[in-house]
């Protein structure tokens, strides 16, 4: 049992709906062994007034409420960079999507950060599934979020290559100093990049049978996968990456992935690799753990979880 007397990990979500966002959103808010104290937004995939407004409609759907803040509209201090060829102009694919059940909650998003840290102390985990900037603002104007916040689950990254840049994955590139900022933390970091999500693939047939469920949610994600399908076949993969929804997956049961526990430290200056999280997987460094970087994944087992997560709405 939490604080709040329900079951589940305390999480908050920090993303940037996002395609991949809101799948993932979809399933926190199914999970019984998740509970989702709230969602803080931050510019990425589109700009800060979409991802917050997708997020307010998106929690509106699950016939839920959680206190939906109003982060970041940019990164520290790099240009802004969109994801909205991958996500549409909405960034949900160019769905229209219901007018929100419910307004934004008036406190920023680190504000809220700090406080649902502070009254869950030790016993919250941010689920960050954007660029960083919110968690990197939050740990430089409150020092407390660092003693208070358990764990950090991240997608983001890679030890392998990029997606944005030959080098560099799009939510660390997006604001590599907010990223730098966070690995140096001293919180513990598990990062799910691409090395895994790259692999979670969910296929033409499986997206038929979600669709084939004709329930309203799955067929929402089936409708916003065509544009994410559009962008996933014109480079090449054999199935739809599904990021976000991976890591929250994660979030839900670690059996998913395997582990290497190493010291990871963000590039933020490098003219061809702005954005690289460079993970030291044989220690040759010699400086401590910071993260847990998944290397290994069970995609079977990891699109059972959210079958069963979207279609367990009416
Ligand atoms: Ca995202």
């Amino acid at each position: 049992m939490n604080k709040n007397g329900a079951g589940g990990r305390n999480i908050i979500i920090d993303c940037d709906p996002g395609i991949d966002d809101a799948l993932a959103i979809f399933m926190a808010l199914a999970s019984s062994r998740l509970n989702v104290l709230g969602i803080t937004t931050v510019a990425g995939n589109v700009n800060i007034s979409h991802v917050t407004r997708n997020a307010l409609s998106l929690v509106s759907l699950t016939g839920k409420q959680v206190p939906v803040c109003r982060g970041a509209s940019g990164p520290f201090l790099v240009p802004r960079k969109e994801g909205g060829h991958v996500h549409g102009e909405n960034g949900v694919g160019d769905v229209t999507l219901p007018i929100p059940s419910f307004s934004e909650d008036s406190r920023p998003a680190a504000e809220f950060i700090r406080e649902t840290a502070a009254a869950n102390s030790g016993n919250l985990d941010l689920v960050a599934i954007g660029p960083l900037t919110n968690v990197a603002a939050a740990l430089v104007m409150y020092p407390s979020v660092k003693r208070d916040v358990r764990r950090i689950i991240m997608m983001g990254g890679a030890a392998g290559f990029g997606n944005v840049t030959p080098a560099a994955e799009f939510n660390i590139y997006a604001d590599p100093h907010a990223a730098a900022a966070v690995f140096q933390s001293g919180i513990p970091i598990d990062m799910y990049g691409l090395d895994v999500t790259n692999r979670a693939l969910i296929t033409e047939d499986e997206i038929a049978s979600l669709r084939a469920t004709g329930k309203t949610i799955p067929l929402l994600c089936c409708d916003m996968l065509r544009t994410y399908a559009d962008f996933y076949h014109s480079v090449g993969f054999s199935g739809l990456a599904l990021h976000d929804p991976f890591a929250l997956a994660c979030a839900i049961d670690e059996s998913l992935v395997e582990f290497r526990e190493c010291h990871v430290a963000v590039e933020t200056q490098g003219t061809l690799t702005r954005g690289k999280t460079v993970a030291d997987l044989h220690g040759v460094t010699g400086k401590p753990v910071n993260a847990r970087v998944a290397l290994e994944l069970n995609r079977d087992g990891f699109i059972s979880l959210m079958t069963e997560l979207l279609c367990s709405y009416d």
